[in-house]
């Protein structure tokens, strides 16, 4: 048998762990043979509700789950642990502005790293979900210097799924056949959803490439598609009241499933990683969402995408909001 990985998930109170602890009991994760001992970390003031949650994730009596810790110091909900889903963060409240919502969780980020560095394991992978997530992920990193700085991603999946679920239904065919649709930049407004590479399979009639075509054309593209994924957080919110939580636990699982297991042949996803300076022409050193591809928990920006001027424009736009909020968050 396998030995059981230890996984935490931060904010394990909240909405998104609320989804997210079930989606990973069931094995939608790791996969049906994998065990996993929990570790549930939240804020000392939310003790009695992850004790209830812990409750509740004893009575899915689910086989696939060897231990439950609750945990309300990063010490004990980061020891020895080999994944760290890094959800729980200060929403941004009424009349807070973006650069206050960086500082606060910026604060709570650069502890979790220091943790990481002293309780996790050294080969511990971490996603960060808590928004800011791309810059979160990068001020962690930076306090873990023992950690790989590999080791250390952000969540674009959820908005690589929303994208992938639009174009599917605009043409009319199941959402698996449609591919790699790419992410760029920063989990925020100004991210590029970028179909110029995406592939769709199987159309359902002769013919339906030039249907496809003249569906997607540019204008739906630029002004109805675009827009509707860099926003789409914000209408769930209009519509539901609360923020997404279910669809994002959802892509946690995509992401870290991919990551740790391996992308399937021809396949491309989206990942905050670290920039090396050598791909598509973004600066280094910035959390940036990429096009990669994994294999058994490393990933690789795919290269060699030709880049139009109109995608190249994009890019650079949300490459810009990244160096601001680092240069906010770091200094530098
Ligand atoms: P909730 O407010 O429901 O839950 C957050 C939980 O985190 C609370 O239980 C809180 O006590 C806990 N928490 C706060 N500070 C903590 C700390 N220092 N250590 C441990 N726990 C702490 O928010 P929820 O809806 O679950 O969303 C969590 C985060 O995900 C937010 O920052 C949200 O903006 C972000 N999202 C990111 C997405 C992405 O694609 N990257 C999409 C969904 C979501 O909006």
């Amino acid at each position: 048998e396998k030995e059981a990985l230890r996984v935490c998930v931060t904010g394990a109170a909240g909405s998104i762990g609320y989804s997210l602890l079930f989606m990973i009991a069931q094995g939608r994760m790791f996969g049906p043979y994998q065990k996993v001992i929990l570790h549930l970390l939240d804020l000392p003031t939310m003790k009695k509700a992850l004790e209830g949650v812990k409750m509740e994730l004893d009575d899915g009596a689910f086989p696939l789950v060897k231990d439950i810790i609750c945990a309300t110091c990063p010490e004990a909900g980061f020891k020895n642990i080999d994944v760290a889903l890094l959800v729980g963060a200060k929403p941004r409240g009424p009349g807070m502005e973006r650069k206050d919502l960086l500082r606060d969780n910026g604060n709570i980020f650069k502890e979790q790293g220091e943790a990481l560095d002293k309780y996790a394991k050294k080969t511990v992978k971490v996603l960060a979900v808590g928004n800011p997530a791309n810059t979160n992920a990068l001020i962690a990193s930076l306090n873990a210097p023992s950690i790989p700085r590999e080791n250390f991603t952000a969540l674009t999946r959820l908005d690589q799924n929303r994208a992938e679920a639009q174009i599917a239904h605009k043409v009319g065919v199941p959402v698996e056949n449609v591919n790699n649709v790419i992410i760029w930049g920063n989990h925020s407004a100004t991210q590029y959803p970028d179909v110029t590479h995406a592939t769709i399979t199987d159309y359902p009639a002769e013919g339906f490439v030039e249907n496809a075509k003249s569906t997607l054309c540019d204008k739906w593209l630029k002004e109805t598609f675009i827009p509707s994924v860099q926003k789409r957080g914000a209408a769930i919110i209009a519509a539901r009241k609360f923020s997404s939580a279910a669809s994002a636990a959802n892509a946690v699982c995509d992401h870290i499933h991919d990551w740790l297991v391996g992308t399937k042949p021809g396949k491309v996803v989206s990942m905050g990683v670290i920039s090396d300076g050598n791909s598509y022409g973004i600066r280094s050193g910035l959390m940036y969402s990429f096009p990669v591809t994994c294999h058994k928990g490393t990933w690789k920006i795919v290269d060699g995408y030709k880049i139009d001027d109109y995608s190249k424009e994009k890019m650079q736009i949300t490459e810009k909001e990244l160096i601001e909020e680092k240069s906010q968050a770091v200094g530098k």
